[in-house]
């Protein structure tokens, strides 16, 4: 039997309009439209082009209408960010990028109010000084007082696209406000903060369907009788729906412009070991734990390349001609907000720390690999002392497998066999579950799934290399 469907994917550097058509137990999919994203600056602040990005949506599915028979459509995104509506559905203001300047000193506000016990006893969530529990309390008050609905990124596509106002568990729990064992918002949270629970709306399952298209967006687009379902809307979360794996003993990198590693968990695990080392508990399809953290990822070569321009296929491949020379410390704060100067913050922090300082983009890039290895591997061990689950396969899903260097790195740096791909784990994730929406929403047969992804992907394996090992631990007080 064959179905087919839409997903619509918005990466924080890329988004993409892909039909995927499901035959028997393999997955097709075809990218249909693929555009650029970032922020847009105005006033000290940073923003998302959301109605840019909803315009580039439309094309997709005029693309999609000229192919015909399809049975559903679903959006996913990057997490944490949202637009507020008045009373009669209006957007209020620019979606506000979660990179914004806006944030500067928010969290430690909120943190100092309301402690780090119970902030993350409710939640289970990482401590990020952008997670939507910070960025309401960083609105305007008088913008709260106008607001209606809160809804998150891809539920405000839904919005527009079939006229329901639902949250997608899984985006819900990025927000540092959902409490995930009980499966409710954690008021408390918002009470204390004063910021008004009715802004939210229900929230649903993966796999439930929203309704029908609107006839405007039918018109626009010419899909008709086309029904929006939703998929995991976090696109993390479809993510490592589709990583490929068998059995236990994995853990995954979904590598793009963050590198969120982890291990999927029966329940969530909420300890002060897991507080200590800052690690989250996100929901995933079909009542999964995902066990992670944010590592910066491929965002600081994507800054630095924005100033050298070039094709990331040509820089890696420089990168990999180059020995490994000085680290960095990724994750430290000075590498979060975007710039120009992303280049000379890596070679500052080189410099202060009495290393080489990299000169060329080949070798800041290499720099930035040899670095983020390090940093997974890392969190690869806490993972695998918290759960007490030993991790032998890494599986690396997202646009950063394909950079071979970086998954070899990851193989030796963290000793342990490394599988690479799909390059478009989040649409094949967002796709099945639509494709399986037969399936009570919220009770994927995960590990089916997994295998139409197993089938449909071609993947490529890298064993570690001990000799080149990366031993120098960086820590992040070195460079002050
Ligand atoms: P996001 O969804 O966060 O926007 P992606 O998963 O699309 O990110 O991954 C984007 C990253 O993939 C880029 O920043 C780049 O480093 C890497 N990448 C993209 N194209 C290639 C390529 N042809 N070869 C190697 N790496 C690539
Ligand atoms: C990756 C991602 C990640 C979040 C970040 C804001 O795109 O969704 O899971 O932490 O963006």
């Amino acid at each position: 039997m064959t179905s087919r469907h839409i997903a619509i994917d918005l990466g924080a550097s890329s988004g993409r309009v892909a039909l995927g058509t499901l035959d028997g137990g393999t997955l097709h999919v075809e990218i249909l439209h693929r555009f650029p994203n970032g922020g847009v600056p105005v006033r000290g602040r940073l923003y998302w082009d959301i109605l840019g990005l909803w315009r580039e949506v439309l094309h997709g599915l005029k693309l999609a209408a000229q192919r015909g028979d399809i049975a559903s459509v679903g959006v996913n995104s990057w997490a944490v960010d949202y637009g507020l509506l008045d009373e009669h559905g209006d957007l209020l203001n620019n979606v506000h990028h979660y990179r914004s300047a806006r944030l500067n000193g928010v969290m430690e506000r909120v943190r100092a109010e309301l402690t780090d016990e119970m902030i993350y006893s409710a939640t289970g969530i990482q401590f990020l000084p952008f997670n939507t529990l910070y960025q309401l309390a960083a609105e305007h008050p008088d913008h709260l007082a106008r607001a209606h609905t809160l809804l998150m990124v891809p539920d405000l596509l839904h919005f527009w696209l079939c006229g329901a106002a639902v949250t997608e568990r899984s985006n819900a729990s990025s927000t540092q406000f959902f409490d995930l064992v009980r499966g409710d918002w954690a008021r408390e949270l918002l009470d204390a903060l004063h910021i008004p629970a009715a802004l939210l709306p229900p929230i649903a399952q993966a796999g439930s369907d929203l309704g029908e298209l609107l006839p405007e967006v039918a018109d626009l687009t010419g899909l008709r009788g086309v029904r929006v379902v939703l998929p995991a809307t976090h696109d993390t979360a479809s993510a490592v729906a589709a990583v490929p794996a068998e059995g236990t003993n994995w853990a995954y990198i979904s590598s793009g412009t963050w590198s969120l590693v982890g291990i999927e968990t029966p329940q969530p695990i909420i300890s002060a070991r897991t507080r200590q080392e800052n690690l989250t508990n996100e929901a995933g399809i079909a009542g999964t734990t995902r066990l992670l953290k944010n590592v910066m990822g491929l965002w600081i070569v994507q800054q630095c390349n924005e100033v050298w321009k070039l094709e990331f296929a040509d820089l890696y491949a420089q990168a990999a001609g180059i020995a490994s020379g000085p680290l960095i410390d990724p994750d430290d704060a000075r590498f979060l907000p975007p710039g120009a100067d992303m280049p000379a913050r890596v070679q500052a922090w080189c410099r202060a720390t009495g290393q080489a300082v990299p000169q060329t983009p080949a070798e800041i890039t290499r720099c930035v690999l040899d670095s983020l290895a390090q940093r997974c591997a890392e969190v690869l061990t806490t993972l695998e002392e918290v759960s007490g689950q030993p991790i032998r396969v890494v599986h690396v899903v997202g646009g950063g497998s394909q950079i071979a260097l970086l998954n070899q790195l990851i193989a030796d740096a963290s000793g342990r066999a490394v599988v690479a791909g799909p390059v478009e784990a989040t649409l094949m994730g967002n796709l099945l579950v639509q494709a399986l929406s037969g399936q009570e929403a919220g009770q994927q047969d995960v590990a089916a799934l997994r295998r139409v992804v197993r089938d449909s992907n071609e993947l490529y394996h890298y064993t570690p290399q001990p000799s080149t090992n990366q031993t120098t631990p960086i820590k992040a007080s070195h460079a002050d």
